[in-house]
């Protein structure tokens, strides 16, 4: 591909943005080379800023299982837009919207509506706090829930792929009280919460992880969880910014069957616009300002226009009751194709439409196994399928995400370039 534009660009970027970028995992730091510059999307498809095209894998990192630019999306944001872009009161969009979430997550009885994924996990996290007067966290190496003080500990995702230790400017009492579990390892949860006794608000856990690529949870491992935090008093968080609405309508846990005391949402629910929500048990909720003393507020949450991508998001999926079947039709053509293509023994993940194909031979299971896999090898492999016009996370620890507009020639076209990046990506 030629990329002289975003050549350009980027050279210009680094001038004014940290890394040139406004999000890390945007950078190719891990895989070598230039950010590319989008200049539009359609569908599966984007194209960058020197006219290239490419079947995109990344969806915004979550949001576009829709695909993009879809005409109900469009029209209900530019409907809104006309009629003001931001009112700073109450507006029916909000509403709306909690009204969709509770529909298809019934263990959301009260939701917030925040303006990122970050915002939704912070806000859980001080709310855990107030309700259980504790002060200590336990999240699980490897999962990322955004870049608050208390999760940039042993955290995937961009903190990951950089290969930072954990982050400057938290302070050292911050640091200490989140203590990191080893994902499907309950006996480490248990270890942890016998040393620290009464002293645990809550348990944050990507019930389906995809900040070490993605990595599903063992049920059982999950339900131990369910049962040790109802025993101990534990509140715990399912972060389905990622999960939700992307695995099926109810997410992780419509899936697993288990139900977490709050759930914090993101991605899907905003449409590509920002938007982040927490929600859950009423009695936990209600704690919430102005109904209870835990304070939380945000100038732009339920925004109208971010509320009606949302609501048109949602209820496209809702009109559909063959959407979750479709996209696991794709997500298994494409496992498939992979597993044949391989030709030798690459670790596969996936759950519908969220996978990552680690360069490792071992099972994935946990941080400790998605850091086998040989990343300098992925970047070559990430850099013979751009070249190839398939364009997938410039990470090892990122999901890949198919949409409902992934055609069948997508996904046949998908093949054949991660066949030849295989080989051509081999030492
Ligand atoms: P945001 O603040 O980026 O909206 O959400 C943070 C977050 C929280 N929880 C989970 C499970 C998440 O995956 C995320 C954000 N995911 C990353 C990609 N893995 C966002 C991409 C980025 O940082 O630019």
């Amino acid at each position: 591909m030629e990329t002289p534009n975003s050549k350009r660009l980027f050279a210009d970027a680094i001038k004014h943005m940290p890394g040139g970028v406004n999000s890390p995992v945007r950078a190719f730091k891990s895989v070598g080379g230039d950010p590319i510059y989008m200049e539009s999307a359609q569908g599966s498809q984007l194209v960058d800023v020197d006219g290239n095209e490419y079947i995109d894998y990344i969806g915004s990192w979550g949001p576009m299982i829709l695909g993009h630019a879809h005409p109900e999306v469009t029209a209900a944001i530019t409907a809104a837009a006309i009629k003001g872009t931001s009112f700073g009161t109450n507006s029916e969009g909000e509403v709306e919207l909690a009204k969709l979430v509770k529909k298809f997550v019934p263990a959301v009885e009260i939701i917030r509506m925040v303006n990122s994924g970050t915002e939704a996990t912070m806000s859980a996290m001080r709310l855990a706090r107030g309700y259980t007067s504790r002060n200590r966290i336990i999240k699980f190496e490897g999962c990322y829930h955004g870049h608050g003080d208390s999760f940039l500990s042993k955290a995937g995702s961009g903190v990951a792929t950089l290969g930072l230790p954990d982050s400057p400017g938290v302070t050292p009492s911050t640091a200490a009280d989140t203590l990191n579990a080893v994902y499907n390892d309950i006996g480490s949860v248990r270890a942890i919460v016998e040393q620290n006794h009464g002293e645990i608000a809550a348990v944050f856990i990507e019930p389906i992880a995809g900040n070490m690529g993605c990595v599903p949870a063992d049920s059982a491992f999950l339900q131990d969880l369910r049962d040790i935090c109802t025993a101990e008093g534990i509140v715990l968080i399912f972060d389905e910014v990622m999960t939700g609405f992307r695995v099926s309508a109810g997410g992780a846990q419509g899936l697993y069957g288990t139900t977490p005391d709050l759930t914090t949402f993101g991605k899907i629910i905003g449409g590509g616009l920002p938007v982040g929500a927490y929600g859950g048990r009423r009695e936990i909720m209600e704690l919430i300002a102005p109904a209870g003393p835990v304070y939380q507020a945000g100038t732009l949450s339920g925004n109208p226009l971010a509320m009606a991508a949302g609501i048109a998001t949602l209820s496209a999926i809702d009109a559909d009751p063959e959407f979750y079947k479709k996209l696991e039709q794709k997500g298994r053509a494409i496992e498939d194709g992979i597993r044949q293509a391989a030709g030798e023994p690459l670790t596969f993940n996936r759950v519908g439409s969220m996978f990552t194909l680690f360069f490792s031979e071992e099972p994935v299971t946990d941080f400790s196994s998605a850091k086998t896999s040989d990343a300098a090898r992925f970047a070559r492999f990430f850099n013979a399928l751009l070249e190839a016009g398939v364009y997938f996370p410039p990470s090892q620890f990122e999901a890949c995400f198919i949409s409902v507009a992934h055609s069948e020639s997508d996904i046949e076209q998908t093949i054949s370039a991660i066949t030849d990046a295989i080989a051509k990506s081999r030492g």
